[in-house]
C-alpha cells in the first residue's frame, strides 16, 4: 500500500504522518514514513535548495525539474524497494503536490507536469491519498507559528512567503485533482484539534488496510 498525505500549507500532514507511523507500529504493520522533497540524501540536498529562502534564483521550470529529480531518486531508492518488501509506505506529499504547486500555483502547463510526474515516478501512483483540508489562511498562520518556533536550522520559508492568491490557487488545484479521482482521495477535516484529526486518520488507515 502506498499512501500519500497532501494538503495546503500547515494543514498538519507532517504531524499526522508521524502519528500514523506510530499507529502502524502499534499494530505491528511493517511500514516506512517518508517525505517529499526528501527521503534520500539527494532528496534532502534538493529540499534545502528548494525550500530555504536564500538569494538563489530558481525559475519555475527549474523548480519543477528539481522536485522531479528528488522524486525519481526517492521512488527508486526508497519507495519501490519498500513496497516490494511488503511495507506500507506513508509519504508526506508526492506527485499531486507538483500539479497543485507548480501547475496551479506557479501556472506551469499541467499536462506537461503530468508527463514529468509519470516519467520521474516510473508511473507509480498512490493507492490512497489523505487530503488534509483546511482554509489556506489558517494553515499559513500555523506554518508561520512553526517557523518562528524553530531555532535549529534556517527557516524553510520559500513557499510560505508566497501571497495568499498563490496558496488559494494551490488549494483549487488540489480540489480539481480530487474531483478528477474521487475514489483515490479521503478528505480529512484538518481544522479540528490534533487528536480528532488523528482518530480520523486511524479510521481511514484501518479501512484502507483492510481493502482487498
Ligand atoms: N512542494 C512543491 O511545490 N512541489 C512538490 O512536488 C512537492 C512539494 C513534493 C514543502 O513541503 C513544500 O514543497 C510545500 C509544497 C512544496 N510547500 N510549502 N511550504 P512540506 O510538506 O515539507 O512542508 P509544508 O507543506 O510546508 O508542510 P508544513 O508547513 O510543514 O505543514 P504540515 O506538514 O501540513 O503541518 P505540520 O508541520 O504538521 O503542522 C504545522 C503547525 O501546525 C505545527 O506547529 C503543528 O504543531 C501545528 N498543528 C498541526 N496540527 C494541528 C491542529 N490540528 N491544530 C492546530 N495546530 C496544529
Amino acid at each position: 500500500m502506498f499512501i500519500t498525505f497532501e494538503g495546503p500549507e500547515g494543514s498538519g500532514k507532517t504531524t499526522q504522518v508521524r502519528k500514523a507511523g506510530e499507529y502502524l507500529l502499534s499494530r505491528n504493520i511493517p511500514h516506512i514514513v517518508t517525505e517529499e522533497p526528501g527521503g534520500t540524501q539527494l532528496g534532502h540536498t534538493i529540499r534545502k535548495l528548494l525550500l530555504n529562502k536564500s538569494s538563489l534564483i530558481i525559475f519555475g521550470k527549474a523548480e519543477l525539474l528539481l522536485f522531479a529529480a528528488a522524486r525519481a531518486q526517492h521512488v527508486e531508492e526508497i519507495i519501490r524497494p519498500s513496497l516490494r518488501s511488503g511495507a506500507v509506505v506513508l509519504c508526506d506529499r508526492f506527485a499531486d503536490a507538483t500539479i497543485a504547486y507548480q501547475g496551479y500555483g506557479r501556472g506551469l502547463n499541467v499536462d506537461e507536469i503530468r508527463w514529468i510526474n509519470e516519467y520521474s515516478s516510473g508511473n507509480l501512483k498512490p493507492d490512497v491519498t489523505l487530503f488534509f483540508d483546511l482554509p489556506v489562511e489558517v494553515g499559513l498562520d500555523r506554518a508561520m507559528g512553526r517557523i518562528h518556533q524553530r531555532t535549529d536550522s534556517p527557516a524553510e520559508d520559500r513557499f510560505e512567503g508566497e501571497d495568499l492568491q498563490f496558496h488559494r490557487r494551490v488549494w483549487d488545484g488540489y480540489y480539481t485533482l480530487i474531483n478528477d479521482e474521487p475514489e483515490r482521495f479521503r478528505i480529512v477535516n484538518a481544522a479540528r484539534d490534533q487528536e480528532q484529526v488523528y482518530r480520523d486518520v486511524c479510521r481511514h488507515l484501518d479501512a484502507v488496510l483492510s481493502m482487498p
